[in-house]
């Protein structure tokens, strides 16, 4: 199902990876034709007639770039965690919308004591793959319970005694009275590319590839 050996397709999610990646397409000399916040369209063609842009969800571009209906891609390590990266090439890390995996707890809730006592915690998740493998090389007891967004909620909810969710400017936890008490790890966008496109289509995309690398800075 790979897309056709004489054109490449890029598969992006809208909004901050959009945003960051324009000035690393553009370096490539590449410019989408359409901004996809304000136009609705899914397909948006370039400056270059063969290079076209897909927009997915974030957690979708693994799976585009995997099955070659995308050859390249842009995903958050988080992402590409819980995606497992299988069939992916991961040649850059981007260094885009940086943010970093933390625990956090209500204000006032003793982590450490707990963790010391060995108590058995909630923890209410985006991130299974990555709650889980921490949580274990702590070894930490932990019923992970999985959730698909507005984690910050979930311990005021009274759902979980602890979540796993990215931090950047810490500003939603502080407006709802939670705490980073763990930092498991940091995180920001990697290009993945399909295997079998670069080895099909190395002559198209090793020049972008490479012009991108020369533009991280
Ligand atoms: O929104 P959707 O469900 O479609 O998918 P998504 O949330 O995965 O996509 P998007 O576009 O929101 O995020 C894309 C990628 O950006 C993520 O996969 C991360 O790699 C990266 N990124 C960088 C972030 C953040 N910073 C970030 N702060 N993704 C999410 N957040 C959220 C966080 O989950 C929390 O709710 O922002 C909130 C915290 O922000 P602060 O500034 O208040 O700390
Ligand atoms: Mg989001």
């Amino acid at each position: 199902m790979n897309s056709i050996a004489t054109s490449i397709t890029i598969a992006l999610s809208k909004g901050r990876i959009f945003e960051e990646t324009l000035p690393l397409l553009a370096a490539a000399g590449i410019v989408p034709n359409e901004n996809p916040e304000k136009s609705r369209r899914l397909i948006i063609e370039t400056n270059r007639p063969d290079v076209r842009v897909v927009i997915v969800r974030a957690s979708d571009v693994p799976t585009y770039v995997q099955y070659g209906a995308a050859d390249l891609g842009i995903a958050g390590k988080d992402v590409l965690i819980e995606h497992g990266g299988t069939g992916l090439y991961q040649p850059l890390d981007l260094k885009i919308a940086q943010c970093r995996m933390c625990v956090a707890v209500p204000a006032g809730f003793d982590y450490a004591a707990a963790v010391r006592r060995g108590a058995r915690l909630r923890v209410a998740t985006k991130y299974i793959q990555t709650a889980r493998e921490h949580f274990a090389t702590k070894g930490v007891h932990v019923d992970l319970i999985k959730l698909y967004g507005s984690m910050e909620l979930a311990p005021l909810a009274g759902l979980a005694d602890a979540i796993v969710d990215l931090v950047s400017s810490g500003g939603t936890l502080k407006a709802n009275n939670l705490v980073e008490v763990e930092e498991i790890m940091a995180i920001s966008s990697r290009l993945v590319v399909n295997q079998a496109s670069l080895k099909m289509k190395r002559t198209l995309l090793q020049p972008v590839v490479d012009r991108i690398a020369g533009a991280v800075q």
